[in-house]
């Protein structure tokens, strides 16, 4: 059985905690009982949007130090951020040129850590190393636990829920890399919301950013809030009760953003949140009195009234 190591990042602890509650629920012993752990020495991934764009080198070296971590483990990094995905796959990527591993290695050795991957097979006597594996939630849900499971497991079929699902650029892109999903036509976070019983509604322009990404939420939050307004306004036409995402960013963006072109709100949540209610957990042990646009709306739908 595959193992693997918890990789939060920054948001979920700090702003989202009743995610961090939905993926120990989904994952754990009452969910689909994976072999999971925590590294408490994880640090920020670092998020790509501002160190990869601004200091390559120190964005290398942080990556890296966190990919040691889950190297002395021989564990699978379990990211539920498609950010942290995103910077720690492509720092395993700059680490097989020899050049970038010297160089993060000399100064990884001055705290007794250095990255050299996990060995994949034995040819004669030689180890062949490969990368650290960093994995997404949804593609060790997909991938792993599986559809059918997912099914088997739901007790509360969501059945009269349209959700509208919002993937994010950094599960997407860059397309030519991509190996979880089709970067163009992805589906994996649609079939996980109907195999929880509900239906994942189409809109226009779903696979656009949700607007904070890649440093512009720090930088220029009006721009930020407009892309997600026209975004919302797409999704309401369509007539969602329920934005879902599997990144906490993109979910920070949608549940911040709101309150500044509207009162109501669409409710946004992460897919392990809508998860773990169709596997019967109480909605009010799922940290949704953080969110600010308020899950009332769809709490009712949930009961039918
Ligand atoms: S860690 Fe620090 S800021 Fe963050 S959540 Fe996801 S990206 Fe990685
Ligand atoms: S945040 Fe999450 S993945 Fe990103 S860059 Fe564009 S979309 Fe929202
Ligand atoms: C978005 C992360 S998930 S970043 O803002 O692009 O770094």
């Amino acid at each position: 059985m595959t193992q693997y190591a918890y990789f939060f990042g920054c948001v979920i602890p700090n702003r989202y905690p009743g995610i961090e509650y939905a993926v120990r629920w989904v994952c754990g012993s009452d969910g689909f009982n994976l072999d999971v752990e925590d590294i408490e020495e994880f640090s920020c991934c670092p998020v790509p949007g501002i160190f990869y764009s601004s200091d390559k080198r120190t964005w290398l070296l942080i990556a890296a130090r966190n990919l040691t971590l889950a190297q002395n483990e021989r564990r699978e990094i379990l990211t539920v951020c498609n950010g942290c995905l995103t910077s720690l796959l492509k720092a395993t990527e700059n680490l097989a040129d020899p050049k970038n591993l010297g160089r993060v290695n000399r100064v990884l050795s001055q705290i007794g850590r250095k990255y050299i991957g996990i060995p994949t097979k034995t040819e004669g006597r030689r180890r062949v190393m490969g990368p650290v594996k960093v994995r997404h939630y949804v593609d060790v849900m997909i991938n792993d636990v599986g559809l059918e499971t997912i099914a088997e497991r739901t007790r509360k079929p969501l059945s009269n829920v349209r959700a509208a699902v919002h993937y994010g650029c950094h599960y997407l892109r860059p397309t030519e890399k991509q190996t979880i999903d089709d970067p163009n036509d992805p589906v994996n976070i649609d079939l996980i919301i109907e195999k929880c019983g509900a239906t994942s509604i189409e809109y226009e322009d779903k696979l656009d950013c949700c607007g904070a990404g890649g440093g512009v939420r720090s930088h220029v939050v009006e721009l930020a809030n407009s892309i997600t307004e026209d975004k919302c306004r797409k999704i309401a036409d369509a007539g969602a009760d329920c934005i879902v995402t599997g990144c906490p960013f993109c979910l920070l963006q949608f549940d911040n953003a709101q309150k500044s072109f509207t009162k109501e709100g669409i409710p946004v949540m992460h897919i392990s949140q809508f998860q773990a209610i169709a596997m019967g957990v109480d909605p009010n042990s799922l940290g949704f009195d953080t969110h600010h646009v308020s899950v009332h709306s769809f709490i009712r739908k949930l009961r039918g009234t």
